[in-house]
């Protein structure tokens, strides 16, 4: 079988040390084989973290709007790869090809913002108390980053990173899920035909047990940014805690969408399916739960499950599918593991529940779009994350109770409520306990200009994409400048 894709390290495709390799597959259709990468150790990623540093020396120096220009050349590469790229996510990821091509543009829209912020990157500059003194602050790299990535967005979320990191003058280490390396195989080829230097950018394939920790925990390391489950990040986090570096994490998610009695129960049901069922369920900003006020809590199930109904599963690659398969098999059984929890804690399955293995779905890791009503707050399927297409519908007496439901779990992504009530609306946007929030729009479809990130159990360090308090802050930190060219000592707070 032909090594088609190899880690990039100091410039150059190399094969794993150990010549091991991961073998990626479609879940539509587990006979396809996507690609071969390296199935990295240690020693890639010493040789990866070595590169990276060497390569630091120089890159934080090119003056930002320079590295803003090959950023820019990236995402002018990216726009005329879109096509072959969401394709790839599709096939290697599952998604449908319309959300395959939607997270390729994510990855557009994040290179594009961060090659304009190369002119901007602003401290401040403040007066000083005394003469002949000025006073300013200005943004640094951090130095070398590990960047660890999940396999459900693989062309956004690594863009998330890779770019703002780079703008900064950071050099990187890059781990990508292997359940979906091929993706970024291919984003990594596009960026570095862009002109960056080698080094800057280093790939490093593995199972995030091999080498995630290590990588994460590697002395050259200087700051970690990973997507990915709680456990793992919060393991991550503790890991990196004694050498003092920087670590942020984007985790889980139970995000729940609030329906009103005054709410446009059409726009409504839109706005469940699509959070719920879109991608599958697997995103961390899924919407998994769904609390309907009692008012009309019975026609809300019942227009949802109708329109659950009419969902097609299918290869993404279909232009006519709705929902594509889950990543793969031991995903599958965790969720069908969750179904079996919900309906032993006594919620009502009302659609959906299986394997899917019709036809040609037989061939992937399909699971049918899943609804249970009765669900109470305690039980385990509305408080944990099953990151696949189920959906638990919660009864609530009104706002205020749907409010205190929705805030109930560990998890604090993004939070959304339907309602005609602008006062409703505006409790809502107060009081959810989210990093996101969605009036009369579902939990999922953030925009890159915007700081993306959880509260609670949902987010650790800082958030990411862009705006004040976005990845900037992840990828550089603050140093405080003092130019005193009066010639003689002054002392400040000495009148
Ligand atoms: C994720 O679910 O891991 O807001 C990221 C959204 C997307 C990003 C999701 N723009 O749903």
């Amino acid at each position: 079988m032909p090594n088609d894709y190899l880690n990039l390290i100091d410039g150059k495709r190399v094969p794993a040390a150990s010549g091991r390799t991961i073998i990626s597959l479609n879940p539509a259709d587990t006979g396809e084989v996507v690609g071969v990468v390296p199935a990295s150790g240690k020693e890639d990623v010493d040789m990866a973290v070595a590169a990276a540093r060497r390569a630091y020396a120089s890159w934080r120096l090119v003056p930002a709007p320079k590295r803003g220009e090959i950023i820019f050349r990236a995402a002018e590469l990216l726009v005329k790869n879109k096509a072959g790229l969401g394709r790839l996510v599709t096939r290697e990821m599952g998604k449908v090809i319309a959300e395959g091509l939607g997270d390729a543009q994510e990855a557009i829209d994040m290179a594009y913002y961060m090659a304009g912020e190369g002119r901007r990157l602003s401290g401040e500059t403040v007066p000083s108390e005394l003469p002949f003194k000025d006073c300013k602050s200005v943004r640094e790299p951090i130095g070398v980053f590990a960047l660890i990535t999940p396999w459900n967005f693989p062309a956004a979320i690594p863009a998330w990173k890779i770019f703002p990191a780079l703008i900064a003058g950071n050099t990187v280490v890059f781990k990508p899920s292997c359940h979906t390396p091929v993706c970024a195989s291919r984003l990594v080829e596009i960026i570095t035909e862009a002109g960056l230097p080698p080094g800057v950018i280093n790939l490093v394939h593995g199972a995030g047990e091999e080498i995630g920790e290590y990588l994460a925990a590697h002395p050259g390391i200087d700051g970690v940014s990973f997507t990915g489950s709680t456990a793992v990040g919060e393991r991550l986090a503790r890991l990196c805690e004694a050498p003092g570096k920087e670590v942020s994490c984007e985790m889980g998610g139970k995000n729940p969408i609030i329906v009103m009695d005054d709410a446009c129960l059409e726009l409504a049901v839109e706005g469940a399916v699509w959070g719920a069922f879109g991608t599958a369920g697997q995103r961390c900003t899924a919407a998994s739960r769904l609390i309907a006020h009692e008012k009309v809590h019975d026609r809300f199930v019942e227009m949802f499950v109708n329109a659950a109904k009419r969902l097609r599963l299918g290869s993404g690659l279909n232009a006519d599918t709705h929902v594509g398969p889950l990543i793969n098999g031991a995903q599958m059984k965790k969720v069908l593991g969750y179904i079996e929890t919900g309906k032993k804690e006594g919620a009502t399955l009302v659609i959906g529940g299986g394997r899917c293995t019709d036809g040609a779905l037989g061939a992937g890791w399909f699971v049918e779009p899943t609804i249970f009503t009765g669900v109470t707050p305690d039980m385990r399927i509305a408080r944990e994350e099953i990151f696949g297409p189920v959906a638990s519908v919660i009864k609530t007496r009104g706002l205020a109770d749907a409010i205190a439901i929705a805030n109930a779990t560990d998890y604090g992504l993004s939070a959304s409520i339907y309602t005609q009530d602008v006062n409703n609306g505006a409790i809502a946007e107060r009081d959810l306990d989210a990093g996101i929030v969605y009036i009369n729009a579902p939990t999922i479809g953030a925009e890159i200009q915007l700081p993306f990130g959880g509260v609670k159990r949902s987010g650790l360090g800082r958030r990411e994409a862009g705006g004040r308090g976005g990845s900037l802050d992840m990828f550089t930190r603050w140093k405080v400048i003092y130019r005193d060219y009066s010639g003689k000592l002054q002392k400040a707070q000495m009148d």
